[in-house]
């Protein structure tokens, strides 16, 4: 499975091209238009989010929806694009003032030098997390898949700027429905409180706050991913994919970086086996995986976000053009993104997932994926 998206921020649209998806994927485009109604939820969006109203269209790899087992092509056009004709035009003259004060935090000034670009906006177009409804979309395309294969995913909001959330277990159902049900994503709604207060003095002061979300992943079968090289390590890919979101800095799985506190006796969740269960563990520290691969318990990844780099009461910065010092550059933006990026995580979350099945199992069709994933079950239970 692989995907790559395209398009800038106030272009005209975003596009995706996926390949590898079996045939037979039976696909709802109201499930992809209901996870990137989600993603532009959340309390402390910016005034972007009131103007798009994000739908896709499949313009390939779908007929009768089912997909085909060629390439799937999603597109979802910017309502904002209507607004930046001239500024973002393809073919037309230079138009609108050039940005030349790069943001501390953006790709902005990196960018600028790497690329050769006199306009910061040449690089904030593509940096923009706007890019991540396309994943959204592919993420909640191949959750088709994962729910054929009794794989859920839920993320939620488990700190805003310092508020951290107390969370409970819960089944999936019921998980699924307080997310929706939440304006943030977070499944405690005192936290929640709290969490709206400082992302409203944040806004007051021209400031941004970033977060925690999780990620959890239920029904994951044992022995996705593989011990014997790095990079077909679980593990290692869902890092890699949650830490390729806009404004990520850190991953853990399980515990995490708690481990670092635990002696190994405290550490590892010790296995048992019933014949009508299999084998088991009693707690989870290890976020379901092991030796970098599912060992069958539910996978859980937290990601952290740093605050939007984009301040109404700027950082000082340098002009790109004059070297004088000035502030940073002013533009709509959001106060926090978390609830957001917790979508995205759950969408990147699912791709890496339907990967690692589809190389297990096989990608041509549903029917022989799915009869191979209940061969590997009997195996399993001893059948
Ligand atoms: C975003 C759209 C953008 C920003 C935000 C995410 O829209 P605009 O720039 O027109 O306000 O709201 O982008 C950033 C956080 C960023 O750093 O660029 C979206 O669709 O999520």
């Amino acid at each position: 499975l692989r995907f790559i998206t395209a398009g800038e921020s106030h272009g005209p649209a975003l596009t995706t091209i996926i390949e590898g998806l079996p045939a037979g994927v039976p696909v709802d485009i109201e499930l992809i238009n209901r996870d990137l109604a989600r993603r532009q939820k959340g309390f402390g969006r910016g005034g972007r989010m009131l103007i798009e109203q994000d739908r896709v269209e499949i313009t390939a790899g779908v007929r009768f929806g089912q997909t085909l087992g060629s390439p799937v092509t999603m597109v979802i056009h910017n309502r904002d694009w209507e607004n930046w004709q001239d500024r973002m035009s393809p073919a037309g003259p230079p138009s609108g003032q050039a940005v030349s004060s790069p943001r501390p935090g953006h790709a902005d000034l990196t960018g600028v030098l790497k690329y050769d670009r006199q306009d910061v906006r040449d690089i904030l177009e593509r940096a923009s997390a706007r890019e991540t409804a396309a994943r959204v979309a592919v993420g909640a395309l191949t959750k088709q898949v994962l729910t054929a294969a009794g794989i859920k995913i839920i993320a939620h909001v488990t700190n805003i700027g310092g508020v951290n959330a107390q969370v409970a277990s819960r089944e999936y159902d019921e998980l699924q429905s307080a997310v929706f049900a939440s304006e943030l994503g977070c499944l405690d709604a005192n936290a929640e409180t709290q969490m709206k207060a400082a992302i409203l003095e944040a806004k007051n002061h021209g400031d941004s706050l970033g977060g925690i979300f999780e990620v959890l992943a239920l029904g994951v079968l044992p022995g996705l991913g593989s011990h014997v090289q790095w990079d077909r390590r679980l593990d290692t890919k869902l890092a890699a994919a949650l830490m390729s979101i806009q404004a990520i800095k850190g991953v853990e799985v399980g515990v995490g970086f708690e481990y670092a506190n635990l002696p190994g006796s405290k550490a590892h969740d010790q296995i048992y086996y019933e014949p009508e269960r299999g084998y088991y563990r009693q707690t989870n520290n290890a976020g379901g995986i092991e030796g970098g691969m599912s060992n069958g318990e539910p996978i859980v990844l937290r990601a952290a976000m740093k605050p939007i780099p984009t301040l109404m009461t700027p950082l000082s910065s340098v002009d790109i053009v004059s070297k004088a010092p000035i502030q940073a550059n002013t533009e709509r933006s959001d106060v926090c993104a978390v609830t957001a990026a917790a979508v995205v995580g759950e969408a990147m979350t699912a791709i890496v997932l339907t990967e690692v099945l589809l190389e297990k199992f096989g990608n041509d069709n549903l029917t022989d994926l799915l009869s191979a994933i209940s061969h590997y079950r009997q195996r399993l239970a001893g059948l």
